[in-house]
């Protein structure tokens, strides 16, 4: 159940009852892709760096370790040892984007695992049984995400191929649920919107699975080489159409300039490898802007990477420790850059649900984005 508890203008302040415990929104998943946060990330760091949801991927764990395996031991929570929610990605655009031959088909899509090329077949009730086995607190809807750009005409084929999916999707998530040996049997269903930059294909789409009364919505098929003020154009143009007392989620999303932007339009779930993959390359965020802690001007820098960040690594560490870690190629040097950069991500959600409620959004939005440009 989603408790809109306050908006200022269009952002949205929110709760988002599960049987995992309460998600409070505007918030920022973590992704795991394969059931664990790269960078040596454990559970008992994310009690320190404010996680509330963790992502992981249906395709990733369907062909490692095999969701039947996830099943016997337990379900997702148990295997990795988390209580709180977890929102599994539907296989969808992953099977777009990892592997190169693919055949969609009205069924489902045909592929190659990118673990062993074995032939994989993945339709709507595949996804929804496969993320049923996982256990997931909420189970994305199996979608195309259509390669931008695409035609017009190859846009709308490929959404109404995914409003019809979308029913299959509900249908076989209501039967699954219903099952004896089913493990959360109150698994969620978000749909997700498609159609590209064309907002009139977007708008329609928006009007239709608004009707089908799904747990949340999510905005696909954007962040993937359109520009951001086209995204943005997007949001614009959408959000109004998704239904307000329901979460908004903009998949795959983004830099911390993105999500302020998008919360503004009315966008309250996000998630990126941003953090992650940006803190095991040394890059790590900071109110003014990016770092990157291999430069050699931090060989003699005793500060933490942000004097004003409360996160594990910033309380313990110095730049000249990091910078020495990364370049001698030690695991920890990645993971302090991943925990702080994750900090920075959840801990800037935490800012944003405490201005919208205090009706300050555009004054902090226009401080943090100024900030970032220093
Ligand atoms: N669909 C699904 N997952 C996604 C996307 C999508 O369109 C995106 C697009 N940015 C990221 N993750 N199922
Ligand atoms: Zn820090």
């Amino acid at each position: 159940m989603y408790n809109l508890l306050t908006q200022d203008g269009k952002a949205k302040r929110g709760e988002l009852h599960t049987v995992h415990g309460v998600i409070q929104t505007p918030v920022f998943m973590n992704v795991g892709t394969i059931a664990a946060i790269k960078g040596a990330v454990a559970t008992t760091d994310l009690q320190e760096i404010k996680t509330q949801v963790q992502l992981s991927n249906t395709y990733h764990l369907h062909v490692r370790p095999g969701d039947k395996i996830v099943k016997k031991l337990g379900g997702l929570h148990k295997f990795m040892n988390w209580d709180k929610p977890i929102l599994t990605d539907s296989g969808g655009f992953q099977v777009f984007s990892l592997s190169g031959l693919r055949k969609i088909k009205e069924e489902g899509v045909y592929f190659r695992s990118h673990i062993d090329g074995k032939k994989i077949f993945m339709g709507p009730e595949e996804s929804m049984q496969i993320q049923s086995n996982l256990a997931s607190t909420i189970a994305m809807a199996f979608d195309e995400c259509p390669p931008h750009p695409a035609t017009r005409e190859y846009m709308q084929a490929s959404v109404d191929r995914t409003t019809r999916w979308l029913e299959r999707c509900k249908k076989e998530m209501d039967r699954l649920n219903a099952l004896p040996d089913t493990i959360n049997k109150n698994q969620m269903l978000f749909g997700i919107n498609q159609g590209g930059t064309y907002e009139d294909i977007r708008i329609e789409h928006a009007k239709r699975i608004s009707e089908m009364d799904l747990d949340g919505y999510a905005l696909g098929g954007l962040a993937v080489g359109e520009s951001h003020e086209e995204m943005y154009r997007i949001l614009d143009e959408t959000v109004p159409y998704l239904p307000v007392d329901k979460p908004t989620y903009l998949m795959g999303v983004g830099t911390p300039a993105n999500i302020l932007e998008a919360v503004d339009r009315g966008v309250d779930f996000f998630d990126c490898v941003y953090p992650s993959r940006n803190g095991r390359h040394g890059h790590v965020y900071t109110d003014h802007g990016k770092m990157n802690m291999f430069n050699a001007k931090y060989e003699l820098d005793s500060r933490p990477i942000d004097e004003n960040c409360q996160c594990p690594t910033c309380r313990s560490y110095s730049r000249a420790y990091i910078r020495h870690l990364l370049k001698a190629k030690e695991m920890l040097g990645m993971r302090l850059c991943v925990l702080h950069n994750l900090y920075f991500y959840n801990n800037m959600m935490e800012e944003i649900r405490n201005a919208i409620e205090e009706g300050r959004y555009q004054e902090y939005k226009k401080a943090k984005l100024e900030g970032f440009q220093l």
